[in-house]
């Protein structure tokens, strides 16, 4: 069974009302929900990477998050830290986090994957041309699958040599990471061939601007509730490519999307008792 990442942003404008320890409190309390939801894996992160989003400075990120990853950790929750910088992927593992997601894959922080490597965590690598400022500049491809697949056969190799085992290594295609609507749709198209290189593949889509695009002429149409119906329809079809998790806001939704899924598949109702929650 697809395994559901929910995201736990703990920045500033995350949530409503400002002040670090409002905000630790907030993001633990809505992890929680998230988890009572069906999320398997929380996925904590202090630095906003949407597009034209600023930098952070990692003393402020991990002011942010280790108080959540720890919080988290303590109530046996299975934690990822969503970072770019290594310094705050040690400490957050330090803290209890079991994965390190890099949506840059390494390419940020040079010193990541070798920090990682000398933890015991895994690591989901990203697919990225560039920081979040000017990403969309770089979205120029040949043909967009194959060399998705070939930068991300490097980021493989740079892992591998900087010490990390292929077991502990997640592939993530970086869903609008540099890549514009009709890109991201023929990187989900052919998600199989991600799949098909071997080790486990994380996705992300929820509540990106391609799927507003998709679903109206102006995507400021597509409000929040439409935005997670598409994730969880995409959520879905990942699922049945073979993805190993989906990381989304909407957990529930997306949790009902795949159950509903797997019933297809198995030919009868995948029930509670056969499910994994
Ligand atoms: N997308 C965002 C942040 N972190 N991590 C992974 N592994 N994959 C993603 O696609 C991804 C990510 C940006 O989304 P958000 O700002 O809504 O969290």
């Amino acid at each position: 069974m697809t395994l559901v990442m929910g995201i736990v942003n703990v920045t500033p404008d995350s949530f409503s009302d400002g002040g670090r320890y409002a905000d630790a409190d907030a993001a633990v309390a809505h992890a929680l929900r998230l988890r009572a939801h069906g999320a398997d894996i929380l996925d904590v992160g202090g630095e906003s990477t949407r597009p034209g989003a600023e930098r952070v400075d990692p003393s402020i990120e991990q002011d942010r998050v280790l108080p959540v990853v720890r919080a988290l950790t303590e109530a046996s929750l299975v934690v990822s830290i969503d970072t770019m910088n290594a310094s705050t992927a040690v400490a957050a593992v330090e803290a209890g986090a079991r994965i390190v997601n890099d949506v840059s894959g390494g390419l940020a922080d040079p010193g990541l994957l070798a920090a990682v490597a000398a933890t015991d965590a895994d690591i989901a690598i990203g697919h990225w041309r560039g920081h979040s400022t000017d990403m969309y500049a770089r979205a120029e491809y040949g043909d967009v699958v194959d060399d998705v697949i070939a930068e991300l056969r490097g980021r493989l190799e740079a892992a591998a040599s900087a010490g990390i085992a292929p077991s502990r290594i997640i592939l993530d295609p970086g869903i609008g990471f540099g890549k514009k609507g009709a890109q991201n749709w023929a990187v989900l198209r052919d998600l199989d061939r991600l799949v098909g290189l071997g080790p486990r593949v994380l996705v992300g889509t929820s509540r990106k601007r391609f799927l507003a695009e998709a679903l109206a002429d102006d995507p400021a149409d597509a409000d929040e509730a439409r935005r997670d119906l598409a994730t969880a329809v995409t959520s879905a079809l990942a699922a049945q490519a073979g993805v190993w998790a989906v990381r989304v806001h909407d957990v529930a939704g997306t949790r009902d999307a795949l159950t509903v899924a797997r019933s297809w598949q198995e030919g009868s109702r995948w029930t509670s008792s056969t499910r994994s929650h």
